[in-house]
């Protein structure tokens, strides 16, 4: 990843292309498809205590009744799919069919749940102070490593990685009463802004910032059986809201999948998911999927713990720009939206939150705001807002060995992601400084206050 940081983003002058199915044949549900209903996946701080309350009543009910329940199952289903579905190119679309799944039996339950998320990277500095806990309960207890408190507090479970037997949720945490850091939101946009190929991609969020979630709560989330754990559902529905974005940034991300399966087939659109025999992978790239049908909030102006939170927005400034804009420097949003069903982009463009500003579900929002407010917004010392100045990003812990090896992750790999990401934080850790502090501005100018130059050239 070297300290190309931003040259990637600045010579970005892609051109979108026209969007093509693979071999220019379009699926037939691609453009045909109807939603009924558009469900919108929340980040955690955006639920009421409504939703909130619906929600854990539902996911409680699932597990309740004769042992297994179907909450069991789901876990079992977990564990049989685990070799396939894990370290291969599958991982991303069986996981985004396996929490539709969920979700189903959920609404089965209460059709107005969603599966909320959690963006734990605007929490990534110390993610045990995030809200989620208050309600999924906080670490296991010394010695049982039971979770006694939060809603889940005497939460039984069933199947464990190597067969069955009653136990308590477990968590044990990584720092014994805390999380320690974990990748921050700069490290997710850049990782998205490095490659359109998805062999890349998905192994690099697969072993590094999904493993460490994983790790660093441990207990039931350590193996395969980590579907045990609630908090699991809403680790792994902001995932598959990063694979979403990912896919939405250009015409070669849509469609992009390859790798080798665990058959060692090259991986194909047309393979069937483990476990999901009736459903391919091509069914679930797009969200307007008749079976899928949901899309995210934009969680870019949650307010997450610490100082490593989002980028901060300027009190008055106004959502990310419009959703049919022409395509610029960094094309994103516009060959996903192209081909959405006008009725459902219609209607989730009049989507707004609670204090009226529109919430983006089509993805690319995110880094695009960074950006500009990076690159374009500050040109102004005084308008940078304090939090930006003071803003230090924290290099996580490597993650432990144990866990990297029963995920069958490839150790080496995992560390030179880990060096890489350590590289990248110290780099943005070095820029905001020098926007905030220390940079002078070259002799003459003013004004941009924050050089185009690439940061390559202040090293
Ligand atoms: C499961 O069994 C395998 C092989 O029998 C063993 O190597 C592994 O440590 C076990 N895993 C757990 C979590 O007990
Ligand atoms: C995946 O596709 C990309 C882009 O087409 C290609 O460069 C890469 O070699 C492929 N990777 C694998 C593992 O097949
Ligand atoms: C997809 O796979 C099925 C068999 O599972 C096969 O009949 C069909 O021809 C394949 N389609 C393409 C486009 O390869
Ligand atoms: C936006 O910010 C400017 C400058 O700080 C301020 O004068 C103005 O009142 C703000 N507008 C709104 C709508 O808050
Ligand atoms: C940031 O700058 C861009 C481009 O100059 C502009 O369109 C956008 O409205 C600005 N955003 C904010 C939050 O001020
Ligand atoms: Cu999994």
């Amino acid at each position: 990843m070297k300290i190309s940081l931003f040259a990637a983003a600045l010579t970005c002058l892609v051109a979108v292309g026209t969007t093509q199915s693979p071999k220019g044949n379009h699926y037939p549900h691609e453009r045909s498809s109807h939603c009924k209903r558009i469900h919108q996946r929340k980040e955690w701080r955006q639920l009421d205590n409504g939703e909130i309350n619906r929600y854990v009543n539902a996911v409680r009910k699932l597990n309740e009744g004769p042992r297994p329940t179907k909450y069991d199952n789901f876990v079992k289903l977990h564990l049989d799919g685990a070799d396939a579905a894990h370290t291969h190119p599958v991982f991303f679309p069986f996981h985004r069919q396996f929490l539709r799944a969920f979700e189903v039996e959920l609404q089965a339950i209460d059709p107005s749940v969603t599966l909320p998320y959690w963006d734990w990277s605007i929490d990534s500095r110390r993610p045990s102070d995030s809200p989620v806990w208050s309600t999924f309960g906080h670490n296991g207890v010394p010695d049982t490593h039971c979770v006694s408190d939060g809603v889940f507090a005497q939460w039984t479970v069933l199947n464990e990685m190597n067969g069955t037997r009653l136990h308590c949720l477990n968590r044990d945490w990584n720092d014994n009463t805390f999380l320690g850091p974990i990748f921050p939101p700069e490290y997710l946009e850049q990782t998205a802004r490095d490659t359109d190929d998805y062999a890349v991609w998905w192994n690099t969020i697969e072993r590094a910032p999904h493993g460490i979630v994983h790790a660093f709560i441990g207990g039931d989330m350590f193996d395969m059986a980590s579907p045990n754990d609630p908090i699991f559902w809403l680790h792994h529905a902001f995932l598959d809201k990063l694979w979403f974005e990912w896919q939405s940034k250009n015409s070669a991300t849509r469609w992009a999948y390859n790798g080798t399966n665990l058959d060692g087939t090259q991986a194909r659109l047309n393979d069937t998911l483990p476990q999901y025999p009736n459903v391919r992978v091509r069914d679930v790239m797009l969200l307007n999927n008749p079976q899928l049908c949901y899309r995210y909030s934009d969680s870019s102006m949650v307010q997450g713990t610490g100082i490593a939170t989002s980028v901060p927005v300027p009190s008055n400034a106004t959502a990310p720009g419009p959703r049919r804009a022409p395509p610029s420097r960094r094309d994103d949003t516009a060959s996903l939206t192209q081909d959405l069903p006008s009725a459902a982009v219609d209607q989730a463009d009049k989507a707004t939150d609670t204090n009226g500003r529109p919430i983006f579900a089509i993805g690319g929002a995110n880094y695009r705001q960074h950006w500009d407010i990076l690159y374009h917004n500050f040109t102004d010392r005084q308008q940078m807002p304090s939090n930006l100045a003071s803003r230090s990003l924290q290099v996580p812990s490597p993650i432990p060995k144990e866990y990297l090896e029963r995920m069958n992750y490839d150790l080496p790999s995992v560390r030179k992601m880990e060096a890489d990401a350590a590289t990248l934080i110290h780099a943005y850790n070095d820029l905001y400084a020098q926007v905030t502090n220390n940079y002078n501005c070259p002799s003459g100018a003013s004004k941009p206050y924050i050089s185009k130059t690439p940061l390559q050239a202040w090293y």
